[in-house]
C-alpha cells in the first residue's frame, strides 16, 4: 500500500494560514513529518486558501517551490486548475522527483483529458484519473468502470501508458453516501482487469469518514477492505499510526512483502 500524505492541504487551518501569509514553516514541518512517518508522496492542495484562479496558480507555485527542496519524495499536485499544475511541474527540477510526481487529477471529461494527458506525456509524470464527469460521481460500480475505461483509452491515445495511471473510483462520506462504499470496492476489482499492465488504483481515503466519529477506525477498515480487492494507494494521514500498521499488515497478508517480525517497523520507517 502506497501512502500519499494528505496533510499539506488548505483544508487544514495551519496550511491555509501558511499559504495566505506565505510563511513556509507549517508546510516544511508537515512535509518532513509525513516523510519520516512513511509517506510515498506529498499531496499539495491549496484548497480553500484561494479566492480565484490566479491565486490558485500562485499558491501551487509557492507550495511546490517550498516543498520540492525539503524532500526527495515525489509530489501529488492536487488542483482543479491545470495551469497551476503545469507551473508546479515546471519547478520540479529533479528529474526523478518530477517523473514520479502525480497530476491529481483529471475526470472523464474530453476537454480536461485533452489538456492533462499531453501534459503528462510532456513532463513524463503520472496521472490520477477520476471516474466522474460533469454530471458527478455515478453510484454503480459498472458506471465507474466504464469511465475508467474511457480514461485509459484517452491516456493511451496521448501516449500515456496504463502503468502511469492511478484510477480513483472516488469514495464519498459513508454517513451520507453509504451505498457507494461497496460499489467502490466492486469497481476497484474490475478496474485492475482493464489494461495490461494493470493501472494503479487510489482513493482519497479520509473522505469516507468525513463528519463521522472515530474517523481513524473507518479509514483503516475501509483501506483493509480495499487492499483485498486491488486498492494499491491511498491519500491519507501517515501520522495515523493505527492506519499505517494496517497498511503494513495488508502487504504481509496479501503476500506482497516477505514476512519479517519487523514488518511494521520496515513499512513505517522506510524513509528514515
Ligand atoms: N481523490 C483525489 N484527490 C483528493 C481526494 C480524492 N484530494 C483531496 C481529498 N480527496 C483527499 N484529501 C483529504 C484531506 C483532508 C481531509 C479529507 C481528504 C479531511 N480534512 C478535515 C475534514 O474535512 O474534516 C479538515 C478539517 C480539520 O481537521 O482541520 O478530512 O478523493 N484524487
Amino acid at each position: 500500500m502506497k501512502i500519499i500524505g494528505e496533510r499539506c492541504n488548505g483544508m487544514f487551518l495551519d496550511i491555509r494560514e501558511a499559504i495566505q501569509k506565505k510563511d513556509p514553516k507549517a508546510l516544511i514541518e508537515w512535509t518532513k513529518l509525513q516523510e519520516e512517518k512513511g509517506a510515498d508522496w506529498i499531496d499539495l492542495n491549496a484548497g480553500p486558501a484561494c479566492a480565484n484562479e490566479a491565486e490558485r496558480v500562485e499558491a501551487m507555485k509557492w507550495m511546490v517551490s517550498v516543498v520540492k527542496d525539503v524532500t526527495k519524495l515525489p509530489l501529488a499536485l492536487d488542483s482543479t486548475n491545470y495551469d497551476a499544475i503545469e507551473e508546479g511541474l515546471k519547478l520540479i527540477d529533479d528529474e526523478r522527483q518530477r517523473r514520479d510526481s502525480l497530476i491529481n487529477s483529471v475526470p472523464a471529461e474530453q476537454e480536461k483529458m485533452d489538456r492533462v494527458f499531453p501534459m503528462a506525456a510532456e513532463y513524463g509524470c503520472k496521472v490520477v484519473c477520476l471516474t466522474m464527469t460533469e454530471k458527478g460521481v455515478p453510484q454503480e460500480a459498472d458506471s465507474r468502470v466504464a469511465l475508467a475505461m474511457e480514461l485509459i483509452a484517452n491516456a493511451d491515445a496521448y501516449g500515456v501508458p496504463s502503468d502511469d495511471l492511478y484510477i480513483d473510483p472516488l469514495i464519498l462520506p459513508c454517513n451520507v453516501a453509504q451505498f457507494h462504499c461497496p460499489e467502490v470496492l466492486k469497481a476497484l476489482a474490475q478496474i485492475k482487469t482493464l489494461a495490461d499492465p494493470a493501472p494503479h488504483t487510489v482513493l482519497g481515503l479520509s473522505n469516507v469518514s468525513q463528519k463521522s466519529p472515530d474517523r481513524s477506525l473507518l479509514n483503516r477498515t475501509y483501506m483493509a477492505m480495499g487492499s483485498a480487492v486491488g486498492l494499491d494507494s491511498v491519500i491519507a494521514d501517515p501520522c495515523d499510526e493505527e492506519l499505517m500498521k494496517v497498511a503494513a499488515s495488508t502487504e504481509v497478508l496479501l503476500n506482497q512483502k516477505i514476512y519479517a517480525d519487523s514488518y511494521v517497523k520496515v513499512f513505517c520507517e522506510k524513509n528514515l
